[in-house]
């Protein structure tokens, strides 16, 4: 269990922390100097659980409200203090409204100094606390009345405490390993140790991890948690590693990152909720600059409104944060906001879509998406997600910014009733039915074709793609028609597509031709004869053969290479099985026309045409002098 202080500035926070667990967390000269907190001390005491429970004090100075919030990013349980004499105070109502944005839920109140004030007072300072908890995730928190300085009071707050510990059930280790960087130092022997909260997953000595957002390899050399040498390091424990690497040449510090490679996900723009607290001040406008926080970090960014035009104070929106430079978020990320003029904080909310896209997209679209991304639950997003997007979800992504683990990410592959298709170097999702209207679209375009063009072999593959209802992501068509060529459902025939029940007939006295020029061709082997030599052959005027030729080609029957030569589709197919081979003998999967003509012998022109041919057939694709095969 962490616990975090609290409460505006001299109400006792620090005394308290050594009252309860003997330890002076103001180590600093400075804070000693000064008699005041400055960054974050922790402390840990044995309150009778498995683990000795994990202290974070933070400065209640306004001043130091950057180290407060990274103190309060991952506890379980918030101690909030503020002195009877003193009462509430400005530092009291913000950290409150802090632990209130973060959503935490379970906390006490120490209420100190009591030795100074009479009975009348702490009643009174007991009844303000209460109506300040009451509109927050801390309704109804105890209140103990305490002396640190004298100890009376502190033993009923360390058995609440324990008791809260005992009931609380130990936070899941589900997810990626993720650690929030709040201290780095070297010791000597050991090297680099960082510490912070582990906000998911786990990690054991000699995991391969990494720091991010910089995403440069760590190594775990060994754990501490809560003070004692540990074996693994898990989700709410506050953990110190010590990281072997290439770490000469980068900095690791506050803000940083420790995660396994499957968390690393920096961004640059994160799609959010967003809670404008209601003494804000003035309402939230349009690209207004902020710091941002998330765990240890902290940025500047714009606030992207993405409804309204400015948001009141008080009220809710979602929104999207555009950054300057990336940061470490995923899905869940609880933020915080500070105005960049004042410092106050003026906002919090939670990440909905750490990876989201400057897109420009229809509003509603947009607020469909964001509204199945807010689902708790990751199947249920996902669904509701495939709803909003008829061109699919790209899967790894969306398992990326969720923080889902392998095991994760496999039980959702089974839950959604959907269907993943490799298409354009990524695991895209579609809805099951969207999958299905696809294959049925795909049919109905074939047998609409067929309809009007009784004589014609079929279509070609790019053609039928482009009949669907997909035409944005050409992989999506391509896997459809794949799915129903290996279900029998569409046959290839040559380089065209067709249903099984389809017979093309030519008119027969093309079809009589076409008989002749067959056995002509094919004997011709790689190398067709030109029209002339062909109409010679049949014993033909040219004149009368060429229209006869481009009428059974247009057909499917033959394919017209070149202006002067007309290939069989079989022999078009072994044409681009030499490209194929060529590319995948080659290093980098180019080839080019020199070793083709080489390879093939059909001569240097010829060559060329085929080539050309084979690239507006989508065979190939000619660059920088070199082709290479497509798909
Ligand atoms: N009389 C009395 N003084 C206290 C009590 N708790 C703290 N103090 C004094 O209040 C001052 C500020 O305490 P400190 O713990 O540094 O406050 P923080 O700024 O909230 O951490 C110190 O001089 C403490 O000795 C208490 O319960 N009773
Ligand atoms: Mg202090």
């Amino acid at each position: 269990m962490i616990i975090a202080t609290a409460g505006h500035v001299d109400h006792g926070k620090t005394t308290l922390v050594r009252a309860l667990t003997g330890v002076d967390t103001d180590r600093l000269p400075e804070e000693k100097r000064r008699g005041m907190s400055i960054d974050l001390g922790f402390a840990y005491a044995d309150l009778g659980g498995a683990q000795p429970a994990g202290f974070v004090d933070v400065p209640g100075h306004e001043r130091f409200l950057r180290n407060m919030l990274v103190g309060v990013a991952a506890v379980d349980f918030a101690l909030l203090v503020v002195a009877a004499d003193d009462g509430v105070m400005p530092q009291t109502r913000e950290h409150l409204a802090v632990l209130d944005l973060l959503g935490v839920r379970l906390g006490a109140v120490a209420l100190t100094k009591a030795d100074r004030v009479d009975a009348g007072r702490i009643a009174q300072a007991a009844q303000q606390i209460a109506a300040l908890l009451a509109p927050t995730g801390l309704q109804g928190a105890p209140v103990f009345p305490l002396a640190a300085t004298t100890g009376a009071g502190v033993e009923a707050l360390r058995m609440h405490l324990a008791q809260t510990q005992r009931t609380l059930a130990a936070r899941a280790t589900s997810g990626n390993f993720r650690l929030a960087v709040d201290r780095s130092f070297t010791l000597a022997g050991a090297g680099l140790v960082v510490t912070g909260a582990v906000f998911s997953g786990s990690a054991r000595a000699g995991d391969a991890l990494l720091l991010s957002p910089a995403g440069v390899p760590v190594r775990v050399r060994a754990i501490h948690a809560h003070d004692r040498p540990a074996e693994q390091a898990s989700a709410g424990m506050r953990c110190a590693l010590n990281l072997g690497g290439d770490l000469k040449r980068v900095e690791v510090g506050r803000g940083d990152w420790i995660v396994a490679p499957a968390a690393h996900a920096p961004t640059m723009r994160i799609d959010a909720r967003l809670r404008l607290l209601p003494d804000a001040g003035q309402p939230l406008a349009h690209w207004t600059p902020v710091l941002l926080h998330i765990g240890a970090a902290a940025q500047s960014a714009r606030v992207a409104l993405l409804e309204g035009r400015s948001l009141a104070p008080g009220g809710e929106a979602h929104v999207q944060l555009v950054l300057d430079r990336p940061m470490a978020a995923l899905h869940g990320d609880r933020l915080i906001l500070r105005a960049q003029a004042s410092q106050r904080v003026i906002a919090g909310g939670v990440a909905l879509d750490p990876l989201a896209s400057d897109r420009r997209v229809a509003r509603a679209t947009r607020l469909a998406r964001l509204n199945a991304l807010a689902h708790g639950d990751a199947a249920r997003a996902l669904s509701a997600l495939l709803a909003t997007e008829p061109q699919g979800i790209a899967l790894d992504s969306f398992v990326r910014g969720r923080n889902l683990d392998a095991g994760e990410a496999g039980r959702l592959r089974q839950t959604v009733d959907m269907r993943v298709v490799d298409a354009h170097g990524g695991m895209l999702a579609l809805a099951s039915q969207r999958w299905r209207d696809l294959l049925s679209q795909a049919l109905a375009a074939l047998a609409d074709w067929h309809a009007r063009q009784p004589d014609s072999l079929g279509l070609a593959e790019s053609t039928l793609a482009s009949r669907l209802h997909a035409h944005a992501l050409p992989g999506l068509a391509r896997a459809a028609v794949q799915e129903l060529i290996g279900q029998g459902a569409i046959l290839r025939e040559h380089l065209l597509l067709r249903l099984p029940s389809h017979r093309a007939r030519l008119p027969a006295p093309d079809e009589a031709l076409l008989a002749r020029i067959v056995p002509l061709l094919r004997e011709a082997g790689l190398r067709p004869p030109i029209v002339g030599e062909l109409a010679a052959a049949l014993g033909m005027e040219r004149a009368a053969l060429i229209p006869a030729l481009d009428r059974i080609s247009r057909l499917g029957y033959l394919q017209r290479v070149a202006p002067n030569r007309y290939f069989l589709p079989d022999t078009v197919e072994a044409l681009a099985a030499i490209a194929a081979e060529l590319a995948q003998a080659s290093a980098d999967g180019e080839f080019d026309a020199i070793a083709y003509r080489n390879r093939s012998g059909i001569g240097r022109n010829l060559t060329i045409e085929v080539l050309e041919h084979l690239d507006r057939s989508g065979y190939t694709r000619f660059a920088g002098g070199r082709r290479r095969m497509v798909g």
